[in-house]
C-alpha cells in the first residue's frame, strides 16, 4: 500500500506501524534523529521512521553507549513525532534499565506518539554492534523475555509494538543461539524479530530467515551487507529493512566539506549555491504556517502591524540639498528623516515597514524596512507610489508620509484606535494664508479641550488639485499630518477605493487627501484625533533647518528647544 494513500494515513501512526510489520510486502524504514531529518524523511516518501541510538546520540556529539539519558531520547523523539506524521520505531537499546525501565519506557513512548520501541538482548549501558561485537556480553535469556513481557503488559494502546533484537549473530554465538532467543522472545510477545548482522554478505542473515521460516514478521538492518540487492530480502521474506544510519552520514559528509571549505576560502561564494537556501530551511520548518496562524490570531489584539511610508519625492523647495538623495534621507540631527519615522514605527510594534520611494531610490538606506519604488515617480502623484505597496498591505497598516517627526503619542494613539480608519489633525494649523501649506482638514466639529474624548470625523481634506471646494468658504479645523491608520476590515474597503480610483484617468495626478475623501464619498467614517503642534514636516529649507532642533528634543536627556513648534508641511508623495 502506497504511504500516501488515504486509508493508511487515517490510521494511528502504531496502527501503520504494525501494518508494515505484519503486510507480505517488504517495507522501509528511514533513519532519522531530530525534526528535520524526520521531516525529510517524509517528505522523501518513506512510511515510517527509525529512530536510531546511533544517529540521536552521534548528532548530539556523544557516543553510542547510553550516553544520552533515555528521557533526552524521549524528547528528541518528541520533536520528530512533532515534525512527521510517520510511525517511528525507537531503537531503545537494551530498554535503559531492567523490565521496571522497560515499563516506564513504553509509557512515555506512547504518550509522545511513538509507534514502536525495539529492545536487543544486550546488557546496559550498551555498545554499537559495530565496535568489537564479540565481547559484547548477551542479556540472559529469561530476564530479556520479562523485559518483552512487562513492556507488552504496560502498553496502552494495543498496536503499539515491541521489536525484540536479537545480539546472538553479532555477538558471535551462533545461528543456533540466535533462533533458541528469537523463538523464545516471539512466545514472550514480540510483535516482530530483528536480526543483526555485521557481515558483509547476507549469508547468515538469509540462513536466519529460512530456518525461522515465517514464525514471525523478521527486520533487518543491512549497514554492512549494503550491496545484497533488495529483492533477494524480498524473496527472503523480509518483513521490513532498515537504512540505519544513512541520513546522519550524509549530513556528516555535507557538514565537513562545506565547513572545510569556508574556512579555507573565508567566503561564503563558493558554497552558496550547492546548500539549502535559507527559504528550504524556513519552508521545512513550515514558516508559512506561522504567518497564516500571526494572520489569524494576532491581528485583532494587537497594534497596527505594518506601515507604508511614501518617500517617492525629491522635495520640492529642497533641491539644493537632494542632489544625491530623496528628501527622506536628509540627516536631521544627526541621522536620516527616514530613520527617525522608521524608530518611532517600530517604538509603536510597527516593524513590517514598506517605504516607497522613487527619486533617488537607490539612496534609501533600506536596513529594516522593504523598499519598493515607484518607477513613474517623476509623472505620478502620491497615490500612484502608494499602489506600488498595495498588495504589501496585510493586517492593520499606517500609511505615512516619509517627511514626518512628531511626538511618540502621536503614532501611539493612532494605532491603538479602535477605529476602521482614523487620521490625526493639528488644529494649531488654520492659516490658509500661507501658501506652502496645505491638505487643510475640515472636520465634524471643531478641536475641544471640553470635549474630549467626543468622536470627531473627517470630512474632507484638501487636496492640491483642489484647494476650493465647497468646504474653502469655511475655515478648516487644522491640517491633516499625514498619517493615516488602517485597521481590520478597513484594508480591503481602502483597497477596493483604490482599485477604483485607479480606473480613473487623472489617477497619476491624484494624492492622498484625494484618497481620504473618495473613502468619505464612498460613506467610510474616518476618526479624528486632534493634537495641537507637537509635529513637523520637511518641506523647505526652512523646515529643514528647524526639524533638527524639533529632533533633538526628542532624543532622551536633551535641552528641550521649541518643542511646540508649528509644522509647515507641504506633503511628501
Ligand atoms: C542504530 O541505528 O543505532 C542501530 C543499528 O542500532 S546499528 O547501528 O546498525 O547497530
Ligand atoms: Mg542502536
Amino acid at each position: 500500500m502506497n504511504a500516501r494513500e488515504p486509508a493508511f494515513v487515517s490510521q494511528s501512526r502504531s496502527a501503520r506501524l504494525r501494518q508494515m510489520l505484519v503486510s507480505n510486502e517488504l517495507e522501509f524504514m528511514m533513519e532519522a534523529h531530530n525534526g528535520l531529518s524526520a521531516r525529510i524523511v517524509r517528505e522523501a516518501g518513506f512510511k515510517a521512521i527509525w529512530g536510531s541510538g546511533l544517529a540521536i546520540s552521534a548528532q548530539f556529539g556523544v557516543r553510542d553507549n547510553n550516553e544520552a539519558s533515555w528521557t533526552q531520547v524521549v524528547d528528541t523523539l518528541e520533536f520528530m513525532a512533532d515534525a512527521s506524521d510517520l510511525p517511528i520505531l525507537l531503537d531503545g537499546d537494551t530498554g535503559y534499565g531492567n523490565f521496571n525501565n522497560v515499563r516506564r519506557l513504553v509509557r512515555k513512548l506512547e504518550q509522545r506518539g511513538i509507534a514502536g520501541v525495539c529492545i536487543e538482548d544486550k546488557q546496559f549501558p550498551k555498545t554499537n554492534s559495530f565496535i568489537n561485537g564479540e565481547a559484547q556480553p548477551l542479556a540472559d535469556m529469561d530476564e530479556f523475555c520479562g523485559k518483552i513481557k512487562a513492556g507488552k503488559d504496560s502498553q496502552t494502546d494495543e498496536n503499539f509494538s515491541i521489536v525484540a533484537r536479537v545480539e546472538a549473530l553479532i555477538a558471535g554465538w551462533g545461528m543456533d543461539e540466535a533462533l533458541r532467543r528469537a523463538e523464545a522472545y516471539r512466545r514472550a510477545g514480540a510483535d516482530a524479530i530483528l536480526i543483526h548482522s555485521k557481515l558483509s554478505r547476507p549469508d547468515e542473515i538469509l540462513e536466519f530467515a529460512r530456518e525461522w521460516a515465517g514464525r514471525g514478521p523478521l527486520v533487518i538492518v543491512p549497514t554492512k551487507y549494503y550491496s545484497t540487492p533488495t529483492e533477494v530480502f524480498r524473496e527472503a521474506g523480509i518483513s521490513t529493512v532498515i537504512w540505519a544510519n544513512h541520513l546522519i552520514r550524509a549530513a556528516t559528509s555535507a557538514m565537513q566539506a562545506v565547513a572545510k571549505e569556508i574556512h579555507t576560502s573565508e567566503t561564503l561564494v563558493n558554497v552558496e549555491d550547492s546548500i539549502a537556501a535559507v527559504n528550504e530551511i524556513f519552508r521545512l520548518q513550515d514558516a508559512d504556517e506561522y504567518s497564516e496562524a500571526e494572520d489569524r490570531y494576532l491581528s485583532s489584539g494587537r497594534a497596527a502591524g505594518s506601515a507604508v511610508v511614501l518617500a517617492a519625492s525629491r522635495g520640492k523647495g529642497l533641491e539644493a540639498v537632494t542632489e544625491d538623495r530623496p528628501k527622506v534621507m536628509l540627516p536631521i540631527a544627526g541621522k536620516p528623516l527616514l530613520r527617525w519615522l522608521v524608530d518611532a514605527f517600530k517604538k509603536q510594534g510597527v516593524n513590517d515597514i514598506t517605504v516607497v520611494g522613487g527619486y533617488r531610490a537607490d539612496a534609501i538606506d533600506t536596513a529594516g524596512i522593504r523598499l519598493v519604488v515607484n518607477e513613474q515617480h517623476a509623472q505620478t502623484g502620491e497615490l500612484a507610489s502608494l499602489a506600488c505597496a498595495l498588495d504589501k498591505l496585510t493586517g492593520d497598516t499606517v500609511i505615512s508620509y516619509g517627511d514626518l517627526l512628531f511626538r511618540s503619542y502621536i503614532l501611539r494613539d493612532l494605532v491603538e484606535s479602535e477605529a476602521e480608519f482614523s487620521v490625526v489633525v493639528d488644529s494649531s494649523l488654520t492659516d490658509t494664508e500661507n501658501a506652502s501649506v496645505r491638505d487643510f482638514a475640515w472636520c465634524s466639529a471643531a478641536d475641544d479641550r471640553g470635549l474630549f474624548g467626543t468622536k470627531v470625523v473627517l470630512r474632507h481634506v484638501a487636496s492640491s488639485e483642489e484647494q476650493s471646494s465647497a468646504f474653502a468658504a469655511q475655515a478648516p479645523h487644522g491640517r491633516w499630518m499625514g498619517l493615516l491608520n488602517v485597521r481590520g476590515a478597513g484594508r480591503e474597503r481602502l483597497q477596493a477605493v483604490m482599485h477604483e480610483l485607479q480606473a480613473r484617468d487623472d489617477f497619476a495626478s491624484l494624492d492622498m487627501p484625494a484618497l481620504l475623501n473618495a473613502l468619505i464619498a464612498a460613506g467610510e467614517s474616518i476618526e479624528v484625533q486632534y493634537v495641537h503642534g507637537h509635529w513637523r514636516g520637511v518641506n523647505d529649507l526652512d523646515d529643514f533647518r528647524r526639524a533638527g532642533d524639533f529632533a533633538h528634543a526628542q532624543a532622551p536627556f536633551a535641552t528641550a528647544v521649541g518643542v511646540d513648534g508649528n509644522a509647515a508641511h507641504g506633503g511628501a508623495q
